[in-house]
């Protein structure tokens, strides 16, 4: 089997890139593990940047988000020392989010690909991609029945997250620069409205706590757990109490409560290959960045380097002008280490750095008090971080 441009994997990254190239005559497949169930009701991201919905808007692909999203400029900040917010629509570039369940969006995604007649194959996983150096490098992959299926292309798309088989394919050559930050959330989806109208962030001795809009029956929490805590460990009673005591319910109202539908422990990990580019082997979304949850940079990153990744393979297929696929690593790679170091940022104003022994240095604690006060009181710095949040 053959095409010009096999995508593996259908996230947002992949299914960007395949509206995209399918609508402009590239001839291109997507190739993904899951079932289509399986992607409908896969929840995660919920915060697009008015970057993302643009990139959408300009391709046709933003119909069910203006129905259904809705806009979000504020976040409220949670500590011992009282609550403030900040309205970011006001500060910075006067951006503001639109929350958008990633599922509602690879639903709609995949809708339009589907419709157009894209071609897609669920329940096909891909094992190794070979020849990459090559003129027709080839994706060894297992289809449905579990019968091992050979895919041949002119260029492989790696849109298949950080466990998949892009990233198991890079050439020695290729660098993968990690971060631990040795902490933990436990990220729960509660069966409940929001409890306030902002994004919360809670610090508190216990931990963090962080409070997401997602539609108007579910919210997001995050729980700061240790690292190795089992999704199960914590029953609904004890997450509530927790939620309670960290988001500080008892001064700042009542958290509406509701049974908790999906339980992941994340890790506070992120990574960045580089290049994004080996041969015929492009990267984009999570298989070429993960970043932490802390900013709410994944997805959107995916959707911005999936819309460059198209318009670099349709000069070089369609026009044969390979220049911007030579320089799609590199342009990528400025928006992905700016994303990482807010993100970064993000977890040092929620967190202490935790040591060998579990407890912060209580200058590292100073230092994180610091960094909260001065978002407080300073405009600029109020400024720069809406620019960064919501901005890539
Ligand atoms: P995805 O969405 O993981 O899609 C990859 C697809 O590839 C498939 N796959 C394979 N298919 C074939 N063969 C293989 N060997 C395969 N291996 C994997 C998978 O089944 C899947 O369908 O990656 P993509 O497209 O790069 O998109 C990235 C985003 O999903 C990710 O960055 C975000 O979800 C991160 N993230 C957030 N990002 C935001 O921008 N805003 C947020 O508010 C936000 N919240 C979150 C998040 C991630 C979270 N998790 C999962 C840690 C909240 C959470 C809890």
């Amino acid at each position: 089997r053959s095409a010009e441009v096999v995508i593996l994997g259908a996230g947002p990254a992949g299914l960007v890139l395949g509206n995209l190239l399918h609508r402009a005559g590239i001839d291109c497949v997507v190739l993904e593990r899951a079932d289509r169930a399986r992607l409908h009701a896969r929840a995660r991201a919920g915060f697009l940047a008015e970057h993302t919905v643009r990139v959408l808007d300009r391709h046709g692909l933003a119909d069910g988000l203006h129905r259904r999203g809705r806009p979000h400029a504020t976040c409220e900040f949670r500590t011992g020392d009282g609550r403030f917010r900040l309205d970011y629509a006001g500060l910075g570039r006067g951006e503001r989010h639109t929350v958008y369940p990633q599922q509602h969006l690879v639903a709609d995604l995949l809708t339009s690909y589907l419709a157009a007649g894209g071609r897609l194959h669920f329940a096909t996983e891909a094992h190794r991609v070979l020849d990459t150096d090559g003129e027709r490098p080839t994706v060894e992959a297992s289809g449905p029945d579990g019968r091992p299926v050979r895919w041949r292309a002119r260029y492989v798309a790696g849109c298949d997250g950080r466990h998949g088989a892009a990233r198991r394919s890079l050439p020695p050559g290729a660098v993968v620069h990690h971060h631990d930050h040795g902490l933990s959330w436990l990220g729960l989806l509660a069966e409940a409205p929001p409890s306030l109208d902002a994004v919360g962030y809670a610090v508190h001795e216990h931990g963090f706590a962080g409070h997401m809009a997602r539609t108007p029956e579910i919210t997001r929490y995050y729980l700061q757990c240790d690292r190795g805590t089992p999704p199960e460990a914590w029953s609904e009673e004890h997450i509530w109490r927790e939620l309670d005591l960290r988001m500080r319910a008892a001064e700042h109202g009542p958290l509406h409560r509701g049974s908790i539908v999906q339980r992941t422990v994340v890790d506070l990990e992120c990574d960045v290959v580089e290049p994004l580019r080996h041969g015929a082997l492009l990267l984009a979304g999570d298989a070429a960045s993960l970043l932490t949850p802390s900013a709410a940079k994944g997805a959107n990153l995916a959707v911005l380097e999936a819309e460059l990744l198209a318009a670099a393979l349709v000069d070089e297929i369609a026009h044969g002008d390979g220049r911007a696929l030579d320089g799609y690593s590199g342009r990528c790679l400025e928006y992905i280490w700016r994303a990482q170091e807010f993100s970064h940022w993000m977890v040092r104003l929620l967190h202490a750095a935790p040591t060998p022994h579990g407890v912060p240095s209580s200058f590292d604690e100073g230092l994180r008090r610091a960094r909260l006060a001065a978002l407080r009181t300073s405009r600029a710095q109020q400024d720069w971080f809406a620019e960064n949040y919501v901005g890539l």
